[in-house]
């Protein structure tokens, strides 16, 4: 099921995801992508009740113009490493709180790769930062994207100063 596509643009990232539950996550990856105008497109495809929805979609992401997939899936979360194992482009991995194991078990599962086939793994339910890790990669080859990449952690580092401040008071 795709959930959204940017109109006219061809899609940079794919973000997919095991569950439309995971959506509430997976939605800051969106914004941030937003915010870097990095056009992306936004997917439910499910390594165990779609398998091969996700085998078309990850071995064809390439020739359709995707540079970096961010997967996020919680509870057996085998889709980030199906995907990685699928394609050569980067895949970024978001592990989702469930409330069985706390999202542990999906962390484990997405991070313990075996050697020669990886996937950037972040912090449970940390999809901003998946986002984060995408344009950072994008932006290796986009010097105005590199800009904006600058321009935004000037800004963390002042918002950090003023915390700072703010303790001293
Ligand atoms: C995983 O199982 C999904 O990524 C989701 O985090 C979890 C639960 O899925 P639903 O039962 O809510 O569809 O595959």
């Amino acid at each position: 099921m795709n959930i959204q596509d940017n109109a006219g643009t061809i899609p940079q990232v794919g973000i997919i995801m095991g569950s439309d539950s995971d959506f509430d996550i997976m939605k800051e990856a969106v914004k941030v992508l937003e915010e870097f105008g990095v056009p992306s497109e936004i997917s439910v495809i499910s390594a165990h009740r779609t398998p091969r929805d996700l085998e078309a979609y990850a071995s064809g992401a390439r020739a359709r113009g995707l540079k970096v997939i961010i997967a996020g899936a919680g509870g057996a979360a085998h889709l980030p490493g199906v995907t990685a194992a699928l394609t050569e482009l980067p895949v970024v991995g978001v592990p989702i709180f469930n409330q069985k194991l706390s999202g542990q078990d999906a962390l484990y599962a997405i991070v313990q790769m075996p050697a020669g086939i990886p996937v950037a793994t972040v912090g449970i339910d940390n999809a901003r930062n998946a986002a984060l890790l995408a344009v950072q990669i994008l932006a290796i080859s986009d010097t105005e994207l590199m800009q904006a990449l600058t321009a935004f952690r000037l800004k963390l580092a002042d918002a950090s100063r003023q915390k700072t401040g703010k303790i001293r008071q």
